[in-house]
């Protein structure tokens, strides 16, 4: 999908400009990165262009809420938002845009990341933020597409192929199971 290249206006920081962009994927810090690389990698797979950010809500507040403010102007049409612990990020995007915000609770060392659930899923009224599971940065990937394919027909039918490889994989397994036996196909299981 093209989107054509615009210029943040901003008032506090160098404006950013960004080549066709069309999901912004950001996060609260690069050790979240491995969290939301399969969201990245879903979108790039499926065609979607990606804008990768580092914006904490806590550490860069002005450059958080200076993206949040110009993500359309910017030309991005969904913004996923990953954090852990006190995960304010993606509510504080969602508060400064009316961009579709997609959450994405990353696991925490101390409490496994339902902190970070609680920290996103719980938004006031008025102000919805879509969350995925607990490290559930596939699925904010894949559901960011499913939203641009509502007005892209030839992503929305890479959508289509990708569940029908999901099915067909189901279907071998079950099939395999079934010829080779339970303990056949966990001594296969463990050995690949
Ligand atoms: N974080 C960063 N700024 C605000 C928050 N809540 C989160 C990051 C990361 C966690 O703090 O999203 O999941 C730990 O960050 P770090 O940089 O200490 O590894």
């Amino acid at each position: 999908m093209a989107v054509s290249l615009q210029a943040a206006v901003s008032n506090t920081l160098e404006p950013t400009i960004v080549a066709t962009p069309t999901v912004a994927v950001v996060m609260g810090s690069d050790s979240d990165l491995p969290t939301l690389k399969p969201a990245v990698s879903a979108l790039e797979d499926l065609g979607v262009h990606v804008e990768v950010r580092v914006l904490s809500a806590h550490r860069t507040p002005l450059e958080m809420m200076d993206f949040a403010r110009h993500a359309k102007q910017l030309g991005f049409l969904v913004i996923i938002a990953g954090a852990g612990g006190a995960a304010h990020l993606p509510g504080m995007m969602a508060s400064l845009t009316t961009l579709p915000v997609i959450g994405v609770p990353v696991k925490s060392r101390s409490l496994s990341g339902v902190d970070s659930l609680h920290s996103i899923v719980q938004m006031p009224g008025g102000i919805p933020v879509a969350t995925v599971a607990i490290d559930g940065g596939l699925n904010a990937g894949l559901l960011a597409a499913q939203i641009l394919a509502i007005s892209d027909s030839s992503l929305s039918e890479r959508l289509e192929e990708y569940r029908q490889q999901l099915h067909d994989m189901v279907v071998a397994k079950d099939a395999r199971l079934k010829d080779l036996g339970v303990d056949a196909y966990l001594d296969v299981m463990s050995n690949s």
